[in-house]
């Protein structure tokens, strides 16, 4: 007699993420596997197996029950990983090519299988380092506009897009973005963090009250309004890239909300990285944020043109308005983030890692002013290039 057992979760080693490879059947019975943990993020465990006689290499995702950055102290579902697997599916279908191919999924395990994308580099660590990448803003733009139109009211059958608002109902980690993003850095709450040297803003911060009546407005749009499937948590270090490839990674936060979270969130990502650059590298980055907005609505009005599938869509006038709307959430969003960059629980190297002291703070100081004025002044702010002389103005 066989008694089915059900696998139970433990959370692999570099050993036994070898011998999770070899159960795959993707490499030869020959096959010589080498294993390196090389997850840098807040979450997950990512091993790297490699077999050295054929040169071929898969990823191995897998999700911790609880947040990595904090510790144990702070569970956190498994389904994650199956949320994450799913939208990379479900996006690949309408973005090939811009996002890893998914071999397996193990739900037990909370484990994605995935293409090796050893080869290119995480897009934030190599900004840091200054690299250039030629194709990340149009390839941002186009994949933001094919993944955020195919799934949103506009191209679906509105069973199937309620069918897939409740597949993705992903509330833990919507609830993580709902607090480390609009809600905490905004008032006095432990999980904050920040220098004792920019105290003195982030109280101005914690009592703006037409700023926190905003911040306000973006979370109700962000609890209230399934857009699209987002990937949810669409920053620099979700992107692998190099001179000639993008891909992005990593769609745990994925769910159905604003159309104009994902593109905020990149945004403020490239913005962080302006304010620590000077000269021609800083014009780099400008125009990789004019360009993944002027990439993006021009991909999303094609799209609209010819795949609308909405009654209204040749109504005068409404074409616009939802691109309106999508740039001034955007806006509102990216101003979110910086913030929370800055003085909330998560912080990023672009600033943390500025080693002189008077340059790390300025550069902080500057992005809590960018944040501010991307959130109050979000509906008088008409282009993308009023983005940028807006920064222009700032960095003089
Ligand atoms: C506890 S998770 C902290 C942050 O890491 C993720 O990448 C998200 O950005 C989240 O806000
Ligand atoms: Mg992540």
């Amino acid at each position: 007699m066989t008694i089915a057992t059900k696998k139970q979760y433990e959370s692999l080693t570099e050993q036994r993420a070898i011998l999770y490879a070899e159960g795959l059947n993707f490499f030869s019975e020959d096959a010589k596997l080498a294993c390196r943990e090389i997850g840098d993020g807040n979450l997950n465990y990512v091993f790297h197996i490699t077999d050295s006689k054929s040169g071929k290499g898969i990823i191995i995702k897998q999700a911790l029950p609880y947040a990595k950055v904090v510790g144990e102290s702070w569970p956190l579902t498994l389904k994650r990983a199956a949320i994450e697997a799913n939208a990379l599916k479900k996006h690949g279908e309408f973005a090939a090519g811009l996002v890893p191919k998914v071999y397996a999924t193990d739900e037990e395990l909370a484990i994605t299988v995935m293409e090796d994308l050893s080869h290119l580099t995480i897009v934030r660590k190599g900004l840091i380092q200054l690299e250039s990448y030629p194709k990340l803003a149009s390839d941002i733009g186009v994949y933001l506009a094919k993944t955020l139109f195919h799934t949103s009211d506009f191209a679906l059958h509105p069973f199937e897009k309620k069918r897939l608002v409740s597949e993705f109902s992903n509330p833990e980690l919507c609830k993580i973005t709902e607090d480390l993003i609009f809600t905490d850095p905004f008032f006095d709450h432990e999980t904050n963090d920040f220098e004792p040297s920019i105290r003195a803003n982030v109280e101005a911060i914690w009592s703006n009250e037409s700023l926190k009546l905003e911040v306000a407005k973006l979370k109700k749009s962000f609890l209230t309004e399934a857009e699209a499937l987002l990937h949810g948590d669409l920053h620099t270090g979700s992107i692998f890239a190099s001179e000639t490839e993008t891909k992005v990674i990593d769609p745990e936060f994925a769910f159905y909300g604003p159309i104009g979270f994902d593109i905020g969130l990149f945004l403020a990502n490239l913005i962080v990285q302006t304010i620590s650059r000077d000269g021609e590298q800083q014009l780099v980055i400008l125009h990789h944020i004019e360009q993944t907005w002027e990439v993006f609505s021009s991909e999303f009005s094609e799209l609209w043109k010819n795949k609308a599938i909405e009654s209204y869509k040749d109504t005068k006038g409404f074409e616009e308005y939802v691109l309106d709307k999508i740039f001034t959430d955007a806006l509102g969003f990216a101003g979110c983030e910086l913030i929370r960059r800055t003085i909330g629980l998560a912080h990023v190297n672009d600033l943390d890692g500025i080693a002189d002291d008077e340059k790390r703070i300025l550069t902080k100081k500057q992005a809590l002013q960018i944040g501010e004025a991307l959130i109050l002044k979000r509906k008088e702010i008409k282009s993308i290039k009023a983005v940028v002389w807006l920064l222009e103005e700032l960095y003089k």
